[in-house]
């Protein structure tokens, strides 16, 4: 990790955010091809992975200089152990008539650790030694050890990105405001299938003086890593 970057301020809503590399993780979310690539759990549910997809290149961008400038990276995948043990009853049981988690897909069983379609998209692949956090639930932190790593790391701040933008970016950003760290979405890094969700979930995070954190664009946190 880069000791000596200096914190810098970046534009962003509700106002800048003070930006502090050494202190501050990417966290990128559930970039998965069940929920990114044709033939996924999402195509399966009837939603169109285009509104997605068109994040895979701010995040290459963003990833690639991260990694340039030292900082720490970790990833996150949706998904549940091949005997469902880890599978909720509650979540196994909604979207009735669709293909469900555990189902047979194009790229393997829905959402099971192991198949196919469970894996990060090429695009965005893990490097050796960047955490990848496999979680059960919507947010990052329950049920995984995240938190911890985190603190052995000395990370305070989060730029979260990934998808989709109103359930896991969300839910991982409400997780990581109530154990206190500062996080920022990078809006064109974050997608929903559902063009009003990608807007409410934004103003949601930036409301009421940010409630939940910060909203800005990749292109501001390219320029502080330059
Ligand atoms: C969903 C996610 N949408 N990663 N998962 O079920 O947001």
């Amino acid at each position: 990790m880069s000791a000596a970057v200096a914190v810098r301020t970046i534009a962003a809503e509700p106002y800048p955010f003070p930006f502090d590399p050494a202190a501050c993780a990417l966290l990128v979310i559930d970039m998965q091809r069940d929920f990114l690539e044709p033939g996924g759990f999402g195509a399966a549910l009837g939603n169109d992975v285009a509104l997605l997809r068109r994040t895979i290149a701010p995040n290459v961008r963003l990833l690639a200089a991260w990694r340039a400038a030292g900082l720490a990276v970790f990833h996150t995948r949706e998904g549940h152990a091949p005997d469902l043990s880890d599978l909720p009853p509650a979540k196994l049981a909604r979207a009735r008539g669709a293909p469900r988690i555990g189902d047979p897909g194009p790229m393997g069983r829905i959402l099971i650790r192991g198949e196919a379609g469970h894996a990060i998209i090429p695009e965005l692949a893990p490097l050796p030694g960047e955490p990848v956090i496999d979680k059960p639930g919507k947010g990052a932190f329950w049920a995984t050890d995240l938190q911890t790593q985190l603190a052995a790391r000395g990370i305070r701040q989060l730029v979260v990105t990934g998808v989709t933008t109103e359930v896991c970016v969300n839910t991982t950003v409400r997780e990581a405001n109530d154990r206190g760290y500062d996080c920022l979405v990078p809006s064109d890094c974050v997608g929903s299938y559902f063009p009003e969700f990608q807007e409410m979930g934004l103003k949601m995070i930036k409301a009421q003086g940010g409630i939940f954190g910060w909203v800005s664009e990749s292109k501001h946190l390219l320029a502080a890593l330059q």
